[in-house]
């Protein structure tokens, strides 16, 4: 039945949570032809959707505008309408909880959203990002106390998301999608679905392996940029520029992939997934040290802007105290307008607890904060440029006038290789 309606497209799709990863997802399957629930608890958002517009930065308005009005997607906080889905997956957030352990509340909460409505014939996947063991050992018993029976009533597997926000070349359906079923039927059922609409699906043996393959992806990064990050720490005790050294390992045409050092780790990924294995690691005795270390080289990373900051100003004896920063960049990285996790934002909050007069630019983040700790993007101009003590370079976004920022700055930090090296008065990471 369900074979059948895939095939055929008739499948309805509901996609829970509609955020950077299943906005996307679900804007995908519409353009294909499939008609697609999008379910949101936020009733702005179904408001902004069904009027057409985007809040996502990857999907533009124009594209998902006709999708509405040919009725292909609609958007609802209305959960009941989940047991008319052929397919649901469960794209919510997965973040740490204030002690760094798994929070798992918004998985279990949509997972019980998904089980009252559930019903004989569905496919459910799970695409958040967690700990290998969470679909079989969590999701699938949440979904049994229905009365169902996975593989007899209803199929269960797990899809990691590979969004890149802001990437031009790879989206949804460029992007190789790995596919794990709680058992082989499920993992064919998803495979299949994803292939409708995505170029590459590889099929994994269960969902535990897909789920430990998006958490190796994301380690991987992790511990990569911690390496690069002690490196550009180790060349400045060298007197060598990291910059230089990093471009030139990355001649090597094999067995080297480039990173570069940065403010820190940002984003709702690379600083909290891997977290999500040496958590589920230490309750099976084991330590995951890598991912210890390189969490605690780049959660470093703010103080040691703070420091070359401090560094800069003591030149000019200066003190820290009363100086006036400006921070070039809020958001967690290049081109993107998320200050989810941004080290600029740990380096403001170091920076004024040592008494310095922190403003920003950001073209991409108009405000951050709230109410009298609200601040303001400031303009880039000479003016601003030259009242700041030192200017913190935490973003290189496309557009920034990078020769007005070295005419009118006295001092600069860059953290993000905007200067070449040798520029006056710019101390590079
Ligand atoms: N960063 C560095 N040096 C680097 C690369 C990144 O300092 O060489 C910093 C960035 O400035 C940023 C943080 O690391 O603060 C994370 O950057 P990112 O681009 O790795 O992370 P995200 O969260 O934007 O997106 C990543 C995806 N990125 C890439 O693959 C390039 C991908 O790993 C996942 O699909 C996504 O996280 C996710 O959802 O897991």
């Amino acid at each position: 039945m369900l074979k059948e309606k895939i095939q055929n497209k008739t499948a309805r799709f509901g996609v829970l949570g509609l955020g950077y990863v299943g906005l996307p997802l679900a804007v995908e399957f519409a353009k294909i032809g499939l008609k697609v629930t999008g379910f949101e608890v936020d009733p702005g958002k179904v408001e902004q959707l069904t009027a057409g517009k985007s809040y996502i930065g990857d999907i533009d308005s124009e594209e998902l505008a006709p999708l509405v009005r040919e009725g292909l997607f609609t958007a609802t906080t209305d959960f009941d309408e989940l047991a008319e889905m052929d397919i649901i997956s469960i794209c919510v957030p997965t973040p740490l909880s204030k002690t760094r352990d798994p929070d798992m509340t918004y998985v279990v909460r949509a997972t019980q959203d998904v089980a009252r409505r559930l019903r004989k014939g569905q496919l459910v996947i799970l695409e958040s990002t967690t700990y290998p063991g969470t679909t079989d050992e969590l999701v699938c018993p949440e979904l049994e106390a229905s009365g169902l029976k996975v593989g007899e009533d209803f199929l269960l597997a797990f899809s990691p998301e590979r969004v890149d926000p802001s990437n031009p070349t790879y989206g949804i359906k460029n992007t190789p999608k790995v596919v794990g079923g709680v058992d082989d039927e499920s993992g064919e059922r998803a495979h299949q679905f994803y292939s409708l609409a995505i170029d590459t699906v590889q099929k994994v043996s269960s969902a535990a392996a897909a789920e430990m393959s998006k958490l190796l992806e994301n380690t991987f990064r992790s511990v990569n940029i911690g390496l690069v990050n002690e490196v550009a720490i180790m060349c400045s005790r060298l007197g060598i520029d990291c910059w230089e050294v990093i471009d030139a390992a990355a001649s090597k045409p094999f067995g080297f992939m480039k990173f570069v050092p940065g403010p820190g780790l940002g984003g709702h990924c690379i600083p909290i997934d891997p977290f999500y294995l040496s958590w589920k690691l230490r309750t099976l005795n084991y330590r995951a040290r890598f991912i210890e270390l390189a969490g605690e080289v780049n959660s470093e990373m703010p103080q040691y802007c703070v420091d070359l900051v401090r560094d800069m100003l003591n030149d000019k004896e200066q003190s820290l105290k009363g100086s006036r920063i400006l921070l070039l960049g809020l958001a967690y990285k290049n081109d993107v307008a998320d200050t989810r996790e941004s080290p600029a934002i740990d380096i403001m909050k170091l920076l004024e607890a040592r008494g310095a007069e922190v403003v920003y630019h950001d073209s991409y983040c108009d405000s951050y904060g709230r109410g009298e700790d609200e601040k303001h993007s400031r303009p880039l101009t000479a003016e601003e440029l030259n009242k700041a003590d030192c200017v913190l370079v935490t973003c290189k976004h496309t557009g920034v006038d990078w020769d007005l920022v070295q005419k009118n700055a006295s001092s600069i930090v860059d953290a993000r290789n905007a200067f070449p090296a040798g520029t006056p008065n710019v101390v590079r990471i």
